[in-house]
């Protein structure tokens, strides 16, 4: 068998393996690697054992069949303890790969993943393509690799995190290899496409922010605008693409120039005559103006993701969104008014909600017409501002990220809402999400993305029953009440449950229904909830599970 100079693995996620029908993502940052080894002479292959559904024994066993010199995994936090049980079990059982580790996670917690797996020979931080390019060929020639910048290892015990590596010239790289793009297209529709990287923003919880300040250069690279058209016209005529997701944390640059940026990319478009296209990225409201966002709609944008997080000026000045609430409104109505579907990223249980920021979200999401999940809260990440700024309040309750992410202290009445709530709804509502997600999956395959009208019901079945809970509560804490309370509503989310099941299984095709709703017993959820609202023993947002295998 010849050995390949890298294998690049995305680890499992849930070590038990994940159900076969969901919704497989391109690995984008490791067919960018990928790509760019390959240019520079190396052999590589990605094993996405996500995309695969393996399970971490399968792993194993795929990367024993795939001898290499360098395994690189790509690390984001829920997948870092199968990283370092895949790492273990490797190494017992005497590879001597060198194992390096890359991606968001292993960048921003760099320090602590070395100190707590030893298997794991060193990180980089940041993006890969050019350093662990270089490291391969290190390990290759059996030439030093400790000097390279953006390379973090152990040495005589000790944690080295060398000086940080410059970022890559976008221009410069190869396009993404797309080996995977025939299994994801097969289930998804679609292909991603990065046109830029960074984002100008400087929100406070955003770990992109922190990401790129482990490298040198400019937050905000773009890609020359012809070359990723030309990308987007190769992917239509090799893969028949018409749906492309944009992957970039931001649409547009700084500026007029980050302006022009985006502009540019739907000119180029629209003079190609692509045909019929169907594109969603990611922005902030502050780039959109009615200029561009009709020239958005004319070149094929469908839907964008704007990060409006909260409806109370004194939450977005607190997290530096740079954003007022006005710019925000603006935004919606013109992308509105052009045809633009709007996915608003919102974080209404964040260290700053209070019952009346609470009630402020709410009111503004049905003005809006918006359906969120509320039953989340906003995470901290290593390495971002809100994290420091939580410890400089006495507030994070800090968690290794091989556990769970940090949590941090909130007001017991505002805790025990958000675990009443929670418990709800993965015990009740979510459930029915989950049952139905092979259904939510085809139906999300509708070839234009503002086609996607049952996947949109079945949100809003969810998020209308997690509203109405969330009401109650509020409600129940503010005036006062009673077991039987609780008993009455939770009754009568059962009745909603069945009836949304039922519209789910007929909307869908399907001859019967698979949650046994009926079976749900009213008076131990609302035993429990009445437990969790008057004992208030909650002090943080808690995760319901720690990493495990779930
Ligand atoms: C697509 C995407 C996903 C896809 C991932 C597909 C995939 N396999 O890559 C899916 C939907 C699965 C996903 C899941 C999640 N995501 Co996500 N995702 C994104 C998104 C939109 C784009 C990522 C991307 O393609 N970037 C472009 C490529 C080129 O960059 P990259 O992947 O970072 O790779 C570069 C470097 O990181 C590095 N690198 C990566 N891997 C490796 C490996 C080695 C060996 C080396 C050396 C280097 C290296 O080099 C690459 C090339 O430069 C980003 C937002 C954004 N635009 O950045 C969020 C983002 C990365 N996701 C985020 C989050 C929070 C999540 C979830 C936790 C969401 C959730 N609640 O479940 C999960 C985590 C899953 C997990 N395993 O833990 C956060 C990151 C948080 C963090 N600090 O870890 C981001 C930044 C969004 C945000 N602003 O909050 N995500
Ligand atoms: S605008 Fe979005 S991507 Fe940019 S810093 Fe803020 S949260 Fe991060």
């Amino acid at each position: 068998m010849n050995e390949l100079d890298a294998l690049l693995i995305l680890p499992p996620m849930y070590q038990s393996g994940r159900i076969p029908d969901y919704n497989p993502k391109e690995p984008m940052g490791l067919m960018y690697i990928d790509a760019t080894l390959r240019r520079n002479g190396h052999s590589a292959e990605i094993l996405d054992a996500d995309i695969m559904a393996l399970t971490l024994d399968e792993t194993v066993a795929e990367i024993m069949k795939r001898p290499a010199k360098v395994i690189g995994f790509s690390v984001m936090q829920r997948a870092l303890p199968s990283v370092k049980l895949l790492a273990e079990k490797l190494k017992s059982r005497g590879v001597t790969a060198h194992v390096c580790c890359g991606g968001f996670t292993a960048t921003l917690s760099a320090k602590h993943i070395l100190e707590r797996i030893p298997a794991i020979d060193s990180v980089i931080l940041g993006e890969g393509e050019a350093t662990f390019s270089s490291l391969v060929q290190a390990i290759k020639e059996s030439t030093d690799w400790d000097h390279f910048p953006g390379m973090a290892f152990r040495q005589n015990g000790k944690v080295i995190i060398n000086q940080p590596a410059t970022k890559v010239d976008v221009d410069a790289l190869p396009w993404p290899r797309r080996d995977l793009l025939p299994i994801c297209f097969e289930k998804t529709n679609y292909a991603t496409i990065l046109a830029s990287r960074g984002c100008y923003g400087i929100c406070t919880f955003c770990s992109n922010q922190a990401f790129e300040r482990t490298s040198v250069g400019s937050n905000w690279r773009g890609r020359n605008p012809t070359d990723v058209v030309d990308e987007m016209e190769d992917l239509k005529r090799t893969h028949g693409v018409k749906v492309f997701k944009f992957n970039n944390p931001n649409l547009f640059g700084p500026g007029p120039n980050g302006r022009k940026h985006m502009v540019d990319i739907c000119n180029e478009i629209i003079s190609r005559k692509l045909g019929e296209l169907h594109l969603m990225g990611f922005c902030r409201s502050n780039d959109i103006d009615l200029g561009v966002a009709q020239l958005m709609r004319q070149a094929g944008f469908e839907r964008i993701l704007i990060g409006i997080e909260s409806a109370n000026p004194a939450v977005l000045r607190l997290f530096r969104k740079g954003e007022s609430l006005q710019t925000i409104r603006q935004s919606v109505e013109i992308l509105r008014q052009v045809g633009i579907d709007i996915v608003p990223g919102f974080m209404i249980f964040n260290p700053y909600t209070t019952i009346e920021t609470l009630e402020v979200d709410l009111d503004f999401l049905e003005t809006y017409g918006f359906m969120p999940t509320l039953s989340k809260s906003l995470r901290i990440f290593d390495g971002t501002p809100l994290q420091e700024i939580m410890a400089s309040e006495n507030r994070l309750v800090w968690r290794s990220p091989l556990e769970g992410y940090h949590e941090y202290l909130v007001d017991p009445v505002i805790a025990s809402i958000y675990m009443a709530l929670k418990t709800i709804s993965v015990e009740w509502i979510d459930l029915l999400r989950k049952s139905y997600q092979g259904e939510i999956w085809g139906i999300k395959k509708a070839i234009a993305f503002n086609q996607r009208m049952n996947f949109d019901t079945l949100s809003e079945l969810v998020f209308v029953l997690e509203k109405e809970t969330l009401k109650s509560l509020l409600s129940w804490v503010k005036t006062g009440f009673s077991y039987q309370d609780i008993v009455s509503q939770i009754a009568r989310l059962k009745d909603q449950i069945v009836k949304a099941e039922q519209h789910i299984v007929s909307d869908s095709g399907l001859a019967e229904p698979t949650l046994n709703v009926q079976s749900f017993s009213v008076t131990d959820l609302a035993g429990r909830i009445y437990s969790i609202l008057v004992n208030k023993v909650f002090r943080t947002f808690p995760e319901q599970y720690r990493w495990r295998d779930d």
